[in-house]
């Protein structure tokens, strides 16, 4: 039987964080790499699958009924999975909207100050109040993230969730936005105990292959 789901991605922040949340879940899938500058992702038949034109995005063939279920964003492809396959959101009230508030905090404000700061960055813009901007948001989000990883094991204070492979997802990049992960021990270290999860590897196995 071929896999139910399949996966658009590239190995990028964005791009891992869906296969790694499908190998916790254990959930069989199909991936379809896409190149970043490529046609593909601007082409019609991709953008049946994202509008947006980018990466990750997933289809699902389970749902029931007849109509697949098409999702783009990040964020809201991590819910979908946690809710309909079960896993990875905590189990109270509580932990689940703790992982929805440093979910939303990954996908609206580290995520894009960190593409933005990369951009400003590769462009050789270092001195530029642009890169300044963007680097110094970025940082102030690892700030946050090494706070609350003195406080708790993960960061809806519960257990293992979507929340923790947003953030991982682009905090062990922190180079790309011009950071320095070694000054924030606590996010570092909980990278690094992610980095060896068994789901982790087999998710970065998959894309390399
Ligand atoms: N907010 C989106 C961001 C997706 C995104 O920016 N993807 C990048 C790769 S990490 C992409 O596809 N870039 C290609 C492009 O912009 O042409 C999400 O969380 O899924």
């Amino acid at each position: 039987m071929f896999p139910m789901i399949e996966l658009f991605t590239a190995r990028t922040p964005n791009g891992i964080k869906i296969p790694i949340a499908l190998e916790e879940l254990n959930i069989p899938y199909e991936v379809h790499k896409l190149s970043l500058g490529g046609a593909e992702l601007r082409s019609p038949e991709f953008r049946k699958i994202n509008p947006n034109a980018k990466i990750p995005a997933i289809r699902d063939r389970s749902a029931a009924g007849d109509d697949d279920v098409i999702l783009f964003e990040s964020g809201a492809i991590l819910l979908y999975l946690a809710e309909t396959y079960g896993g990875l959101i905590g189990s109270s009230p509580a932990s689940r909207a703790r992982a929805m508030s440093w979910l939303f905090l990954q996908v609206a404000g580290l995520g894009p100050a960190m593409g933005n700061a990369g951009h400003f960055l590769a462009r050789s813009d270092r001195e530029s109040y642009a890169f300044g901007r963007f680097e110094g948001e970025a940082r102030r989000h690892f700030d946050l993230l090494e706070t609350r990883l003195n406080a708790v094991e993960w960061l809806d204070g519960d257990a293992y969730s979507i929340a923790d492979i947003a953030h991982f997802s682009w905090a062990r990049s922190a180079s790309y936005a011009g950071l320095d992960l070694r000054a924030f021990p606590a996010l570092s270290a909980w990278v690094e105990k992610i980095e060896h999860r068994p789901a982790t590897r087999r998710a970065f196995a998959r894309l390399d292959a």
